[in-house]
């Protein structure tokens, strides 16, 4: 039986290039947590656990990301067979309850061992890629009008984002709307313009934010309402023509299921560490595609790692109706890869060598570790 020999955790503070504003919190810097898994037959995996805003964003941390792996999971780890990812995973999941994100660093880290060792990228480990290239979605989120417009100008002129995402639900709706028509308005028909409000509205905020929105001409409305009202949200997406899209409901194929059978979102956002890894987000994705829901291909704001991750899971969807919005890496001012992802053209390239086909640049995660500065 193959052993692990070792495994390390750590947790690497990156800048971000300008404040993200969301209505739970303000992002200047992003935590990332790193777990790297190395085998006995000389293979090294690596995963990434990334949250937002400590704890505003979901009940995982940074910090307890690292403490579950560490205090929990490593000794399973310990005692399998990392080559068999599957009944690895399975064991984890039987001695640790919900700690999705923590789970799927793990997760992520065996594959990419596992890929190396097979040859193939993980896209293929997960029943096959059916596309090399991502539509990926930028989020304006500067908190100031100009500014965003500014800033979508410019990703217009460089080719890099055609889609944006608004963060609104801070303010109040008729402020925040204000806000997007005007954006709306700048970019016109070159761009697709969408909104995530994570949760700040009310049913009747939302009731009446929709309408609003719909006649601004937003494309999408991300998790208006408090992730547990389903019932709320199956009444906006009968009464609205403007899809309305599940992310934090979302925590796996459970959910998802539920979500589909209330008809309670029109979208999926499928996050890889929301729904607990990988194989678990696959099948939020088998879930939606089963249901007729749309598909749409979420960040929690990951770096490289975890972006790149999700790059080969979301490349195995049939359908994706709504592109993706993998654009984590670019929000930080710093690289943690050798050799950095490829952005151009509106898509992001799936990489294409073995596991998840990259490489840290190890100096520089080294310099932005928490526990060496
Ligand atoms: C979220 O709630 O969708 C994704 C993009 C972004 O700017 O924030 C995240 C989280
Ligand atoms: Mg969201």
């Amino acid at each position: 039986m193959l052993r692990i020999e070792r495994i390390d955790t750590y947790l690497v503070d990156l800048p971000t290039i300008r404040p993200h504003v969301l209505s739970m919190a303000t992002m200047h810097r992003q935590t990332v947590t790193l777990v790297k898994i190395r085998c006995a037959d000389g293979l090294t995996g690596i995963g990434e656990g990334t949250t937002i805003g400590g704890m505003s964003y979901g009940d995982e941390s940074p910090e307890s990301i690292k403490l579950a792996i560490d205090t929990y999971i490593a000794p399973i780890l310990l005692a399998s067979d990392p080559s068999r990812v599957a009944v690895t995973m399975a064991a984890v999941g039987r001695s640790v309850v919900g700690n999705h994100f923590a789970k799927a660093a793990v997760e992520m880290a065996l594959l990419d061992a596992q890929g190396k060792r097979v040859g193939l990228p993980v896209s293929e480990l997960l029943g096959g890629r059916q596309r090399d290239s991502l539509p990926v979605a930028w989020t304006l989120a500067s908190g100031d009008t100009g500014r965003d417009i500014e800033e979508a100008e410019q990703m217009l002129a460089r080719r890099r984002h055609n889609i944006f995402k608004l963060k609104i639900g801070k303010r109040a709706v008729e402020d925040d709307v204000a806000h997007v028509a005007a954006i709306k308005r700048a970019l016109g028909d070159r761009a697709s313009v969408r909104v995530d409000i994570n949760q700040a509205w009310d049913e009747t905020a939302a009731a009446r934010g929709m309408a609003l929105l719909e006649e601004a001409g937003v494309d999408l409305v991300e998790q208006p309402i408090a992730r547990g009202n389903r019932p709320g949200m199956a009444r906006l997406a009968a009464r609205f023509i403007v899809p309305i899209m599940a992310d934090e409901a979302l925590r796996g194929p459970e959910d998802a299921f539920d979500i589909a059978a209330r008809a309670a979102a029109d979208v999926f956002a499928v996050k890889v560490a929301q729904s607990g890894g990988l194989q678990a987000a696959g099948r939020v994705g088998a879930i939606a595609d089963a249901a007729g829901i749309g598909l749409y291909g979420g960040t929690m704001l990951e770096a490289a790692v975890g972006t790149a991750a999700s790059a080969h899971l979301f490349a195995t969807f049939p359908r994706l109706a709504w592109g993706t919005e993998l654009f984590g890496p670019l929000l930080l001012t710093e690289e943690i890869l050798a050799e950095p992802l490829t952005y151009g053209d509106f898509v992001l390239q799936v990489p294409d060598r073995p596991g998840l086909g990259i490489e840290l640049d190890d100096a520089r995660v080294e310099h932005f570790r928490r526990d060496r500065r």
